[in-house]
């Protein structure tokens, strides 16, 4: 199994009824008006970027009329707007707008991934769907051992990653570091190799529009993804 071959799983996985429900009752019928002439992906998110990069972003969930019309992480509403611009200005993406497929955009170094695949109502999975979509996330990072460094943007992807570290026996701090803006902390894999874990704002409208996340701080974080534990 490789990551293409992760990814072809994930884009069946049924898992979850009440994310299966939504993320299709959206595509069929739930689609805002100014998309109503689109097809909607209408299935889990698959990660987004390059795969060989040594960075990882971990989102929460895919937005119903963004990904989960898109079909590409963080693609097609506000919170990508943001993202995309910043990874442009720190140098990982080739272009400052993320459309959908075919539009050229291209990462580099880095790769997007969700913590949970499905688009949930409300922005809200339960903690059983957290559970349920966990496994996929253990398998992404078991299958990207390159990966040196981690941002999560928000707490549940940062909940995620230290829940999906403990199943790979990577030593975690003690007690569970919280999530915070730009803290950092060190998780050690089995094979002794170190990878860090980067906190980050989420990039919703909610802390963009209110300035809590600004341009600047978001680029103070990603150009720090670069060096090495
Ligand atoms: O066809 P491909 O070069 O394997 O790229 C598949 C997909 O991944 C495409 O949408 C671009 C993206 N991608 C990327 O963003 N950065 C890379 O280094 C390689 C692929
Ligand atoms: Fe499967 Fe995850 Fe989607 Fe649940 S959220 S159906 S586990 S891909």
């Amino acid at each position: 199994v490789d990551l293409a071959e992760l990814q072809a799983r994930i884009s069946v996985c049924r898992a979850c009824p009440r994310l299966v429900a939504w993320r299709e009752s959206v595509a069929r019928e739930g689609r805002r008006a100014s998309f109503a002439d689109q097809p909607y992906w209408g299935r889990p998110g698959p990660s987004f970027g390059d795969p060989m990069a040594e960075i990882l972003i971990v989102g929460l969930a895919p937005a119903a009329n963004g990904t989960n019309r898109t079909g590409r992480m963080f693609t097609g509403d506000s919170s990508g707007d943001f993202l995309y611009a910043a990874l442009h200005r720190t140098g990982f993406a080739n272009q400052p707008t993320s459309i959908g497929a075919g539009d050229g955009l291209r990462l580099n170094g880095i790769r997007i991934v969700a913590t949970v695949r499905c688009a949930p109502p409300a922005n809200a999975p339960t903690a059983q769907e957290k559970a349920s979509c966990l496994p996929w996330l253990r398998r992404d990072l078991e299958l990207s051992p390159q990966v040196h460094t981690i941002m999560t943007l928000g707490g549940i992807g940062w909940d995620g990653v230290l829940g999906a570290a403990r199943a790979l026996d990577w030593a975690v701090p003690q007690p569970k570091p919280k999530f915070a803006h730009a803290q950092e902390v060190e998780l050690v894999r089995p094979d002794g190799v170190a990878v860090r874990l980067v906190g980050c704002y989420h990039v919703s409208p909610h802390n963009t529009f209110t300035k809590r996340l600004t341009p600047a701080m978001l680029d103070e974080v990603l150009q720090s993804l670069r060096s090495r534990p």
